[in-house]
């Protein structure tokens, strides 16, 4: 390791990274190979981005803890042991504070620090770096590891301030979590954080009034211990293991193959008998059952039919299993994954109330009114997702070449090369970006690539006496229509989902990441073969270059 070398004090950097997720952390180890002097600013107090803010109860991943860690080090790989098959918050947060033990990280973050702004000079090339609560340095590259899920929407219902109780998002959790116990609480939302919330918190609560505006597709997690010796069979040839997984459009999913098929080819019982294997199985294997569900509407129906039939045999109540049947394309909006969500709608205490036709009309002193009822609660949870993918990069204020402002340049939609790099903002590198395929995929392959191209740019930047990078106009409209062209083949933009943008009022609808990781991955390695096409390359700045 080459930290030892490093001097980590100053205010002048090769390199500042924002965020110390699992994206910053990994960044960093990298850069810090290269031997860059580097600093990485986080908001949060300790290290695990996503893992560190959403502690709500319930809180797990919804991709295999084999595949949803990391693959950078192969002596980490084989010594971290996980316990479930889907790992909880905690189990995650933990690895996290182990690898940033481990590779002697922290000593290179500064913590308690939100970026809130970052401006290029021209003359220096160089990119001031200002932090909210004062302060400032210098860096010649800036790598963007904020997270695509990380900055929370809390709806702004009129009378928010005046309910007495207490207010939670599911993404800014009290570290020294909440009790529920007895308590009337309201959980308003059931996208995947509600759904996992909703049988954890029924649990504990004396009263759950779940409110649902849009119902959503679960399938059943299937989580279970691990079996040590499936662990070691996996880490036997972890690295054909990863091989085997990049080679997969979503970059994972091993225990449920996609199926090449088409659904039009098998009799209705073989169509049965398929969903059937794949829903005991568990995890998101049914939107994989053939190959057509997710480009052809007739095709999707079968497997939303067939979830809304699950729904009818779990739910005791008709009326309430009908409320939680889904309409829409299964899988437009992200597939959540549950441990009895459904079920949790057969206790007596448990209540699911309506607002698509009686929304919240606002929040009053004693709890939530909608247009038909007040509800008195004790608790309100807010599970109302993320402004996804854009709400991070656009919390700082970043102004490019000339001055441009990226909140201005992306008010109809975010513009990227590649989702790595944008025309205007030299030096500067978004790791899983707009553009990219990063939340179609297992964030921790998405984010193993870019971390490793940004890695390879810098140092070919180094090697060929290169200051300067930048993303060509041209490329950015090129990749902007091929993003919207791939996404445009599929049933993906049919529904409001936060993957358009549309959760959030205002904000432009453009499906923002994209399908596909093999090809896209194939395109990156052809794009830095070729010299980094379609980036403009400037400047001999070797004198100034840092480390070795
Ligand atoms: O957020 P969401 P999330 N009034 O946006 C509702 C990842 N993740 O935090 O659909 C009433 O999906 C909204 O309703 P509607 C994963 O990628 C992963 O649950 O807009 N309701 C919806 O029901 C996931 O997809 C894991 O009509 C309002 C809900 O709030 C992503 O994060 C766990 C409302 C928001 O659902 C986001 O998931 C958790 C309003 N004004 C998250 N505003 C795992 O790994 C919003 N809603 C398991």
């Amino acid at each position: 390791m080459k930290s030892e070398e490093v001097d980590v004090s100053g205010t002048e950097f090769d390199v500042v990274i924002v965020g110390a997720g699992f994206a910053g952390m990994q960044m960093l180890y990298r850069v810090r190979e290269l031997g860059l002097r580097a600093r990485v600013f986080e908001a949060g107090g300790d290290v695990g981005g996503t893992w560190y803010w959403n502690r709500y109860p319930g809180a797990r991943c919804d991709v295999e803890s084999v595949e949803y860690s990391y693959q950078f080090s192969p002596e980490l790989q084989q010594e971290w042991e996980w316990t479930e098959r889907y790992a909880t918050q905690p189990e995650i947060l933990r690895y996290a504070n182990h690898v940033a033990d481990r590779f002697d990280l922290r000593r290179h973050i500064q913590f308690d620090t939100r970026v809130s702004a970052l401006v290029y000079d021209e003359t220096s090339d160089r990119w001031t770096v200002r932090a909210a609560t004062g302060g400032e340095v210098l860096a010649r590259f800036v790598i963007m590891a904020s997270g695509c899920l990380s900055s929370a929407n809390l709806p702004g219902f009129a009378g928010m301030e005046t309910f007495a109780g207490e207010v939670y998002h599911t993404g800014r959790w009290p570290h020294e979590g909440v009790d529920l116990s007895g308590k009337r609480v309201g959980v308003v939302g059931t996208g995947s954080s509600g759904v996992q919330a909703v049988p954890v918190i029924a649990e504990q609560a004396g009263a759950l009034y779940v409110f649902q505006r849009t119902a959503a597709y679960t399938l059943p997690a299937g989580n279970h211990p691990l079996d040590p010796g499936e662990q070691a069979a996996i880490k036997a040839d972890y690295v054909g293991f990863r091989a085997q997984m990049s080679l997969r459009q979503s970059a994972g999913n091993w225990r449920v193959p996609p199926n090449p098929a088409s659904i039009f080819d098998a009799t209705p019982s073989e169509r049965e008998a398929e969903f059937e294997a794949r829903w005991a199985r568990g995890g998101p294997g049914v939107l994989g059952a053939y190959a057509d569900i997710m480009v052809d509407q007739e095709a999707n129906g079968f497997a939303a039919e067939f979830v809304r039939g699950k729904i009818r045999e779990i739910v005791k109540d008709p009326e309430v299993a009908a409320l939680l049947s889904p309409d829409q394309i299964i899988g437009c909006k992200r597939i959540c994954l549950d441990t009895g969500y459904y079920e949790a709608f057969n206790r007596p205490h448990v209540h699911l109330v309506d607002v698509a036709t009686a929304p919240i009309e606002r929040l009053t002193p004693r709890g939530i009114r909608t247009a038909v009822d007040e509800y008195e609660l004790d608790v309100i949870v807010f599970a109302t997702g993320f402004d996804a993918m854009t709400g991070a990069l656009l919390s700082v204020d970043i102004r490019g070449r000339g001055g441009l402002s990226l909140r201005e340049k992306w008010l109809s939609g975010p513009r990227t090369y590649l989702g790595l790099g944008v025309p205007g903002f030299p030096n500067l590198f978004t790791v899983t970006g707009p553009g990219s395929p990063s939340v179609l995929t297992n964030m921790m392959v998405s984010i193993h690539h870019h971390v490793n191209w940004i890695g390879d740019c810098l140092k070919y930047l180094q090697d060929h006496r290169i200051a300067s990078i930048e993303a060509s106009a041209d490329a950015e409209v090129a990749w902007v229509e091929h993003v919207n062209e791939v996404a445009d083949k599929t049933l993906y933009p049919s529904c409001n989902s936060w993957y358009l943008g549309a959760n959030i009022p205002g904000k432009t609808r453009v499906f923002m990441p994209l399908l596909g990781f093999p090809a896209y991955v194939q395109r990156c390695a052809t794009v830095a073969a070729n010299g980094y096409e379609g980036f403009d390359l400037a400047g001999d700045r070797r004198s100034d270059a840092g480390g070795n």
